[in-house]
């Protein structure tokens, strides 16, 4: 049985890191509901993120997405972030919502347009470079819609190409994470449709380029966990996009659709050996009828619960269980694991921290709401559908 302070030593130093959008009114494909308080900057969900930070404790990081993002100073940014106690996180690229990229970005059959994409890529390199950040995440809406639209192998070459240049400007220190998604905006073929074509991708990479796995962003059924499983095996495991997911690209509360599978994933990035910096746990989700920071807060709480049950899974027993061919025996043990209530636990690791074991209490306690609802007018949507 793993000692107990060993697992609130791993709970404590858990980094979950999240996303700007979330703060901001965005929601993913129909109306955007307004909500009071909204952030009218970046500078403004950084002060957001750094409540989620506060109460939590384990949410010291925020990516970015540009354009959403866009500002002057990204060196500025990243320094008003640690004057708020969280730091700027992955750089999340956006070749998706411009006209010139209607038949795809870097996948496009026009040389102009995907030089352009391209451009795009590298200055979010260059943001890295002033942020600091370790991570640029890709996600290419790139596909088509019909049979004959464009040439299948000929637009992953240019996939090729681009991914080549933008692992060309990489300084030393930094990586590149390609998420994929199996359908959504295209129809017939997505151009990075699953882990395989990524991770192949990845693989004539080199070691910088690492798969990003959005827990969204799979067909229904689909065993995310053996996914992880065998990256992780690979080395090519860069990270998470969390949310649930009950019919498609949902990006609601991870762990809200399906906890067990939220623990299942978590348990074999631990007994893979990604419980770690190597591995990026990222919020990818929108908050749309809900209260933004609170959602945060509880998804943030989620993750902690799914890691607390997969960090608790009696290792020891599993193993001999599963030599014996035990069936009902390893399962079992999974499945204790599972049913522990982690929430006492939680607030032991909160209180030891010294933090309040009720995060979701302490930030409703603490006002920031009502002072945000107050101080901000006219927040602007910051993400989709923008
Ligand atoms: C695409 C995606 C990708 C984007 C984010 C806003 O569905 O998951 O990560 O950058 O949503
Ligand atoms: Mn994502
Ligand atoms: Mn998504």
């Amino acid at each position: 049985m793993t000692a107990i302070s060993a697992v609130k030593a791993a709970l404590a130093a858990q980094a979950i890191e999240t996303p700007s959008w979330a703060y901001g009114n965005s929601g993913t494909r129909f109306k955007v509901f307004a909500q009071p308080g909204v952030p009218r900057s970046p500078q403004e969900k950084l002060e957001d993120a750094a409540q989620v930070h506060r109460h939590t404790g384990v949410a010291p990081t925020v990516a970015l997405h540009i354009p959403w993002d866009r500002t002057d100073d990204y060196a500025a940014l990243a320094r008003f972030a640690e004057d708020h106690g969280v730091r700027l996180g992955a750089i999340n690229a956006n070749v998706f919502q411009e006209d010139d990229y209607r038949l795809g970005s870097v996948c496009n059959p026009d040389p102009a347009v995907r030089r352009k994409a391209l451009d795009h890529l590298l200055e979010c390199v260059d943001i890295m470079d002033a942020t600091g950040s370790r991570d640029l995440k890709l996600w290419f809406a790139d596909g088509t819609n019909y049979p004959g639209q464009d040439d299948i192998r000929a637009r992953q070459d240019r996939l090729a190409e681009a991914l080549e240049a933008v692992r060309a400007r990489l300084g030393e220190d930094q990586r590149m994470l390609l998420e994929y998604k199996f359908f959504e905006p295209a129809f017939y073929t997505t151009d990075v449709p699953d882990w395989g074509t990524a991770y192949a991708h990845c693989l004539r990479l080199g070691p910088q380029a690492q798969v990003v796995v959005d827990t969204g962003h799979h067909a229904p059924g689909t065993n995310i966990e053996f996914i992880v499983a065998l990256l992780l095996r690979e080395g090519k495991l860069g990270g998470f996009d969390f949310n649930s997911r009950f019919y498609a690209d949902d990006d609601l509360m991870v762990g809200a659709a399906d906890p067990f599978q939220l623990f299942r994933i978590m348990y074999e990035v631990v007994a893979g050996g990604g419980y770690g910096p190597q591995v990026a746990f990222m919020l990818d989700q929108c908050h749309n009828i809900e209260p933004k920071i609170p959602a945060i807060i509880r998804s943030v709480m989620n993750v902690q619960e799914a890691t607390a049950k997969a960090l608790l899974v009696d290792r020891e027993a599993l193993a001999k269980a599963q030599a014996d061919g035990d069936v009902l025996g390893s399962n079992a043990v999974l499945m204790d694991a599972f049913n522990t209530d982690v929430r006492p636990l939680l607030a032991e690791v909160r209180e030891e921290m010294g933090l309040d074991a009720d995060p979701v209490a302490a930030y409703h306690r603490s006002g920031w709401g009502e002072r945000i609802a107050e101080s901000r007018r006219g927040g602007r949507q910051a993400g989709w559908g923008a």
